[in-house]
């Protein structure tokens, strides 16, 4: 664990991967460094702690924390460090992940985490948050997602021009 890295994406257990993993492809894209590892709040409380310090060590400026049912994994990461950290609920209990938004959403006052979607759009868009406070400071990125967002935009031009609906004038 030597190798700087600018996003360390953590994971509560490695089912979460399926998920997780696309937040790993978008910071791919946009070849910005990452890691993305295991550790659970409850599971391995200890680990989770090393983790987040030595992530500070190492100059990582973002932390995505993945985790479901009672997530507590980014509000313990958030106890533990000023860095921002980026939550993303994942369905994988009995309760669909409401569970997992809410226990990752309602932090008390002082200790923020910023939660996104349930799932896969969720992981997503971890990485793109992530990718927009690195972009403050790194006009590369933040060009790279000038260009994302424009790209979105033609994609659904594009469609727009395809898409046959219905219409009805009288
Ligand atoms: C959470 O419990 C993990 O983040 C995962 O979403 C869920 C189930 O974990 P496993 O039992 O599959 O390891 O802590």
């Amino acid at each position: 664990m030597g190798q700087k890295i600018s996003v360390l994406i953590v994971m509560g257990s490695d089912s979460d991967w399926g998920i997780m993993e696309r937040a790993t492809q978008v910071l791919k894209e946009f070849k910005v460094p990452y890691e993305a590892t295991l550790a659970s709040a409850h599971r391995s409380p200890d680990r989770t702690r090393k983790l987040i310090h030595s992530a500070e060590e190492r100059g990582v400026q973002v932390i995505i924390a993945g985790a479901g049912g009672a997530a507590h994994l980014a509000g313990v990461i958030a106890a533990e460090t000023i860095l921002p950290v980026i939550g993303v609920p994942i369905e994988s209990s009995p309760l669909h992940g409401l569970d997992s938004l809410l226990s990752t959403v309602q932090m008390p006052g002082g200790v923020p985490v910023a939660s996104m979607a349930i799932g896969k759009a969720g992981a997503q868009n971890a990485a793109l948050f992530a990718l927009q406070i690195l972009g403050r400071s790194n006009p590369e990125i933040a060009n790279r997602l000038r260009s994302y967002k424009e790209d979105l935009a033609a994609q659904v031009e594009a469609k727009g021009k395809q898409f046959h609906g219905q219409s009805q004038s009288d």
